[in-house]
């Protein structure tokens, strides 16, 4: 189905004919449920409920979930369905103690599935792996710290890595970056490698700036927002109350993607009582076009295509000619390569018509004011880079970026992955600046670039990466390539986790494995002089504080900021201003660091990281400063119109769109419930529509193997899916990131940033 109409508004919840089980909206009762299920799961206690109430609330806990802003006036409950499972999962009663790794050899966990392991409850003291007995047991941190620090300082700087995922707070953050430097590497890959680093690295060269260029004020000013590849409903749930406040003021919402994500097309808000009482949902976008996978660069094309046309048919009215003349460069020669392309290829490219491209294009020209949202929908591709190029190409056209109620919105992903990126976690020399690192610690900053996760992973499989160190994550899940790089995994000399849970990624010990057990953001973090807040970043470019009140796992575990300290006092010589102990008893001196290091972005940081709201670090496009080669903003010419790297050849081909559920944070799958797509009780599954069905000669239920059709000497596939008839255009298969992801080459990833492209493999489906 590709009609653009969203009939869904005020009329009973639509059972669509091509989805299996019924489904609700988004919000609503059903993410209540959602809430009681794991609340009784993890055992939830009355401190729990304590900090629920006051979860992105000024001085309460900073959800460890999405980078959502934490508004100044928060609602009554500013959490969502799935802000409370990540911080009920983390408030974990049961514990993976000694006694847990003693019952249960390595061997054996790797028979479990990725949900029963993380639900082995909060890891609780240090362990070692032992080979000869295939377990974790008990080690004391001194042991621990000293052995890490000794095989650190045996292999050479560049061959240790030090991964990050988006979680950790500002201050373990800044720490690790500078401790690989002050060991001499900036090996410092972070999960936005796999994630937004295409729009690090484009937008950078784009318009200037490598994050969104908006604030939650814009949206009570735009008149449009348009959606590509960006799910709502179950990733960032917290904006369906922003869009719901746009739509009622009459902002339309305009969605681009291959799959009905039930929270872009409608909403309860769980707040409003008449709204629950009714069970009567807000229409969010107006108009739902079902893109193909890897066609929108040919949507965006097409649209300004359309642009240009009503702008010849009466000149002067509709491109902003002062803005292009006076801020942009390169638009002449993208506006001629746009009018060279033909509908029909546009067409066949994007799988929509013409008329529905002009339609959406009519939209984008009516509203004075336009915000453009994206997500992985976008970024996953080969040439993710162009679909960005073509997305500030509209916007720019019409002056949409550098003023109120307008702008580019990527949405970011984990809590602080924005964050750790700006205080130095980064494989570039640009990322924590050498003349601060010798001016403040009197260290000479390595000068070759480092390693980012990609070429880490290369690293790991061709043994020049000796040492993994892990800031949290659970990269053999979340990697492409699992099978290969899992194989590979314990030839490392050491392995380190510093974790909260136990995951996949700590069964594949290298010759020396350690897991660290740390504090989560909702555990209270005691050290010499009291209990110590963090500070994270959000998807706007806001920083606030965040209090830990509940009580930690056990008096063995320790906090992120006191671990990182620990491994880099063990493993660096003597040097009297790095003064790791006197940073841990007192968190407010790395901030004060942090606000020396990059005082453009964190003057008065321990003063302002309280305030409601947070603190705005500021944005230079938002300015119209354009911080590009040439000064300005940059137009980017197609050279071509599919994202996708390789196409599927052959009848019994298709595009694979890797996707998350509405019941799990990537690697943490909370259950079996992907309630906003009316998908229950199997994550092995692939999704097509009745009529490819037909075509292929399947049917419901049966099992079927997906096979790559990247061909780089090595076979990738997975059996055993069950077929299930979904509303996804022709041509695409779905199915679930992390279960799909050996089918996804490392190789094959978008062509600046090396982000992997998860959303657009070319797979052979046999039955
Ligand atoms: N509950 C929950 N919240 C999360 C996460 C989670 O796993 N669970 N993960 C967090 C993280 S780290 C991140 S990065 C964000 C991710 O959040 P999103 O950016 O929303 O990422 P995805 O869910 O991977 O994919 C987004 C959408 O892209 C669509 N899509 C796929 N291919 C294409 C395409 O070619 N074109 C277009 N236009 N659309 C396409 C998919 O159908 C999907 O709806 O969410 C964060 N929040
Ligand atoms: N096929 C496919 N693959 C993908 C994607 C996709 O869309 N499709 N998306 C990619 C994206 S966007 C991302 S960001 C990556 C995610 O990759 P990662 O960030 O590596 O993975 P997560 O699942 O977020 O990490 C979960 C683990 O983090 C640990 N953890 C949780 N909370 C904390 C904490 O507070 N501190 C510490 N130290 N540890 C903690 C727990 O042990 C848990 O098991 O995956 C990528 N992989
Ligand atoms: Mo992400």
């Amino acid at each position: 189905m590709t009609t653009s109409e969203n009939k869904n508004a005020h009329s009973p919840i639509a059972q669509d004919p091509n989805t299996p089980y019924d489904r609700g909206p988004a919000g609503g009762w059903g993410s209540l449920r959602g809430i009681s299920r794991i609340f009784g799961d993890v055992g939830g206690s009355t401190v729990a409920a304590k900090i629920l109430a006051n979860l992105n609330k000024p001085g309460g806990v900073m959800c460890s979930s999405c980078a959502w802003a934490k508004p100044a006036k928060p609602a009554k409950f500013e959490f969502c369905e799935n802000g409370a499972k990540a911080t009920l999962w983390e408030l974990d009663e049961k514990r993976a103690d000694a006694a847990f790794f003693e019952e249960h050899s390595v061997s054996e966990l790797k028979s479990w599935h990725d949900h029963d392991l993380e639900r082995a409850g909060r890891l609780s003291e240090p362990l070692r792996y032992d080979a000869a007995r295939d377990r974790y047991v008990p080690v004391s941190w001194d042991t621990a710290l000293q052995e890490i620090g000794q095989i650190l300082q045996r292999i050479a700087p560049k061959e240790a890595v030090f991964y990050a995922s988006g979680h950790a707070g500002l201050e373990a953050s800044y720490l690790y970056a500078l401790f690989a430097r002050a060991m001499g590497h900036q090996n410092l890959p972070q999960s936005s490698n796999m994630c937004h680093e295409t729009t690090s690295v484009n937008l950078k060269t784009f318009i200037g700036t490598p994050v969104g260029t908006c604030t939650l004020e814009d949206f009570d000013h735009c008149d449009a927002i348009f959606f590509f590849g960006q799910n709502t409903g179950t990733n960032s749930p917290r904006f369906l109350h922003t869009l719901k406040a746009a739509v009622e003021r009459g902002c339309k919402i305009v969605t681009f993607n291959p799959v009905r994500e039930r929270g872009l097309l409608e909403f309860v808000d769980p707040q409003n009582i008449m709204q629950m009482i009714t069970n009567h949902p807000t229409r969010i976008s107006n108009k739902y076009y079902q893109v193909k996978p890897g066609g929108d660069i040919a949507v965006l094309a097409g649209m300004m295509k359309h642009v240009l046309a009503r702008e010849d048919a009466a000149p002067g009215t509709i491109l902003d000619h002062d803005f292009i003349a006076s801020e942009t460069t390169g638009f002449a020669e993208t506006a001629a390569l746009i009018r060279a392309f033909d509908w029909s290829e546009i067409e066949a490219q994007s799988g929509l018509s013409r008329a529905l491209i002009v339609e959406a294009a009519d939209i984008y020209i009516a509203a004075k004011n336009v915000i453009g949202i994206y997500g992985m929908g976008l970024t996953q591709h080969v040439n993710g880079w162009l679909n960005l190029g073509m997305y500030c190409n509209l916007l720019l056209m019409r002056g949409n970026i550098g003023r109120l109620g307008a702008g580019m919105s990527p949405v970011r992903g984990h809590s602080n992955v924005q964050g750790q990126r700006t205080v130095g976690i980064g494989e570039k020399s640009a990322h924590m600046p050498a003349e601060k690192l010798k001016a403040q610690f009197g260290i000479d900053a390595p000068s070759e670039e480092g390693l980012n996760i990609v070429k880490a992973s290369e690293g790991v499989l061709d043994g020049s990466v000796k040492a993994m160190l892990s800031l949290g994550g659970n990269l053999l899940r979340a990697l492409p390539d699992r099978e290969r790089l899992e194989a590979a995994w314990p030839n490392l000399d050491l392995t380190v986790h510093i974790s909260t849970k136990p995951n996949r990624s700590h069964l594949a010990p290298g010759k020396v494995s350690y897991i660290l057990p740390c504090l989560g953001r909702t555990d209270i973090d005691r050290q010499a002089s009291g209990p110590q807040a963090v500070s994270m970043e959000d998807t706007f470019s806001h920083i606030y504080g965040s209090l830990g009140t509940a009580e930690p796992p056990s008096d063995k575990v320790r906090s992120e900021t006191a671990i990182v300290a620990g491994i880099a006092k063990a493993t660096l010589p003597p040097n009297p201003r790095l003064r790791w102990d006197e940073w841990v008893a007192n968190y407010d001196l790395i901030r004060d660091l942090i606000a020396e290091t990059f005082p453009d972005d964190f003057s008065d940081f321990n003063k302002r990281m309280m305030q409601p709201g947070g603190f705005y670090r500021g944005n230079p496009a938002r300015d119209r400063n354009w911080k590009t080669e040439s000064g300005k903003a940059q137009f980017t010419p197609p050279t071509t119109l599919s994202a996708l790297g390789q196409s599927p050849s052959g009848q019994n081909a298709m595009t694979l769109i890797t996707l998350r559920s509405n019941d799990q944070f990537n690697t943490t799958i909370y259950g079996f419930s992907d309630r906003l797509r009316g998908l229950e009780g199997s994550r092995e599954i692939v999704l097509m529509n009745r009529k490819e069905m037909d075509r292929l000669g399947l049917t419901e239920g049966q099992t079927v193997t997906l096979r790559s059709q990247i061909d780089d000497g090595i076979e990738r596939q997975i059996g055993g899916l069950k077929v299930t008839p979904y509303d996804l255009p022709d041509g695409t298969v779905a199915g679930y990131y992390p279960e799909l992801n050996p089918l996804v080459p490392l190789s094959y990833h978008e062509k600046n940033s090396l982000t992997p492209a998860y959303k657009g493999t070319p797979v052979e489906v046999r039955a």
